[in-house]
């Protein structure tokens, strides 16, 4: 398998849903499930923080989450854990600028679909340098999920990556809803990507739907 082309990984990137079970009311598997039936068009395995499963525990819950995304041909990348995500043969890894280094994770992981965190234009760079088949870029807007995010940026950022003409795909990452989601397609970005606003809907499908419907309209 050759590394995944732009325009493949721009149709991914869509709506890109990432979850853990901390992340989660009810059981995870059943949020993905209703998430997929909604059109989630990726899936990112974060499990950390608070209450967040470890150790075989945690491999066992990935496994059953790859499953699900594997029944309906959803491709499942994992957060942070290369090791993890090469022991059940993962289809990427999602890395930020904290973690291992791009380049090396390129190397380990072959042509897995590498995503990369950027939160300016010398990021995105370094990141295609790296080998990145994507950048996530946020936070667009301000999040209670991630403990450690930095202070919301809005859109600005993608506007002057496009500016440059720099065509890696991206998605936007960051307190996105179904009201404030349009401005970063129209930005520039390919996707957007959520937590919360799926995994705390009452209704997964319904809230996945509406969100894949609005970046539909305006791609
Ligand atoms: N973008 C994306 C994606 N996924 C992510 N997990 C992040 C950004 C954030 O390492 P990082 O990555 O800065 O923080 P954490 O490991 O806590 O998530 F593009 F996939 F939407
Ligand atoms: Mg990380």
């Amino acid at each position: 398998m050759d590394r995944i082309s732009r325009r493949e990984m721009n149709e991914l990137l869509r709506l890109y849903f990432i979850m853990g079970s901390n992340n989660c009311k009810i059981d995870p598997q059943v949020v993905l499930d209703q998430a997929i039936k909604g059109g989630i068009t990726l899936f990112q395995f974060r499990e950390k923080g608070t209450g967040a499963f470890t150790g075989a525990e945690k491999v066992e819950l990935a496994k059953q989450l790859q499953a699900i995304c594997k029944n309906y041909s959803i491709p499942f990348i994992v957060n942070d854990d290369i090791e993890l995500a090469l022991a059940i043969n993962a289809d990427g890894v999602h890395i930020g600028q904290d973690d291992a280094s791009a380049e090396e994770v390129r190397q380990k992981i072959g042509n897995k679909i590498l995503g990369v965190s950027a939160h300016n234009l010398d990021e995105v760079e370094k990141a295609i340098a790296d080998g990145a088949d994507y950048a996530g870029i946020g936070p667009i807007y301000s999040t209670k999920t991630k403990e450690d995010a930095k202070t919301a940026q809005g859109t600005a950022i993608i506007k002057e990556v496009r500016k440059k003409g720099i065509d890696l795909p991206i998605v936007g990452i960051g307190g996105i809803t179904s009201e404030n989601a349009a401005p970063v397609i129209e930005s520039g970005g390919n996707g957007i990507s959520v937590i919360s606003a799926i995994s705390l809907a009452e209704n997964p499908t319904e809230r996945a739907s509406e969100l894949r419907s609005i970046v539909e309209q305006l791609l």
